[in-house]
């Protein structure tokens, strides 16, 4: 990957999508487990194409014309990284799905564009399954990353969409300030203990209208607090990857099926009443 892209030159994809009302199913983050995307796309209704031999793109569609939000962070850690790149890739080509932009993406995007990034939290796995891909794949996923909005904002300003959090007064700006919000969420610089950054929580001081759905944050169950929604149910650590529909407010979950990565941290533990009950197969 011999070519450099200047980093901040192009265009961001529009965040306000306020006249677009879906129905859409908001998937957390999937972190490279490809079986368990499948799953949880089956479970929700999607038909969906086996992959097609060497590079080719992934299909999905739901029968009643819903569509996919992937709230980012699609690979590293997990087995399948280039396959849910696939899959993702051509799910957004075809328009059955949109997606934003978490912090392990706009990694992987500095890493595709050639810039120097250190290949440590899973984007090693990431960077060695992309080294047996073409320049032509590898090029179509560095496109699909800069499509990633920022955030949606979605059905005339009553859902949220975002990686790892957003501030009501940031709706529909953009911003530096902006964009390190909604993929790294409200983080000060101090680590705690074991070395990992310290995370306020936005979202008990949410008191917006709007239903902000968010991953990032890995937890045990799908927690809602203040309509604020996190759907990382840790499923690279061996938990769950979830969905929410909308405008239903169904959460859907299906279970890894391994261990991937030792949690680093515990997942987060939400208070029973703040627990949204998910839907199995
Ligand atoms: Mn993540």
């Amino acid at each position: 990957m011999a070519r450099r892209r200047a980093e901040a030159g192009a265009a961001r994809p529009p965040v306000d999508r306020r006249d677009d009302a879906g129905p859409f199913d908001i998937i957390g983050d999937i972190h490279g487990c490809f079986d368990e995307l499948v799953s949880l796309l089956k479970t929700l209704g999607y038909e969906v194409d086996p992959l097609p031999p060497g590079e080719g793109l992934g299909a999905a569609r739901h029968p009643d014309g819903r569509r996919v939000i992937f709230v980012g962070d699609l690979t590293d850690r997990g087995p399948r990284n280039v396959d849910v790149l696939r899959l993702a890739m051509g799910m957004v080509a075809s328009g059955t799905a949109l997606a934003v932009c978490g912090n392990h993406d706009d990694k992987l995007r500095r890493y595709l564009a050639g810039n120097p990034v250190v290949l440590n939290q899973g984007l090693d796995l990431t960077a060695a399954e992309l080294e047996r891909t073409s320049q032509t794949f590898r090029d179509a996923a560095l496109r699909l990353i800069e499509g990633m909005a920022d955030y949606l904002w979605l059905d005339g300003g009553a859902l949220m969409v975002v990686h790892a959090g957003l501030r009501e007064e940031m709706f529909g700006t953009t911003s530096g300030e902006v964009r390190r919000f909604a993929l790294y969420g409200d983080v000060t610089g101090e680590v705690d203990e074991n070395g990992m950054p310290v995370r306020g929580d936005w979202a008990r001081d949410y008191r917006g209208e709007a239903t902000i759905v968010y991953g990032h944050t890995p937890m045990t169950r799908v927690r809602s607090v203040n309509r604020a929604i996190c759907i990382d149910t840790g499923c690279v650590f061996g938990n769950a990857l979830s969905a929410i529909t909308w405008p239903e407010m169904r959460v859907m979950s299906v279970p890894a099926a391994e261990r991937y990565r030792v949690a680093r941290r515990p997942l987060e533990v939400p208070d029973t009443a703040e627990i949204l009950p998910a839907e199995t197969a």
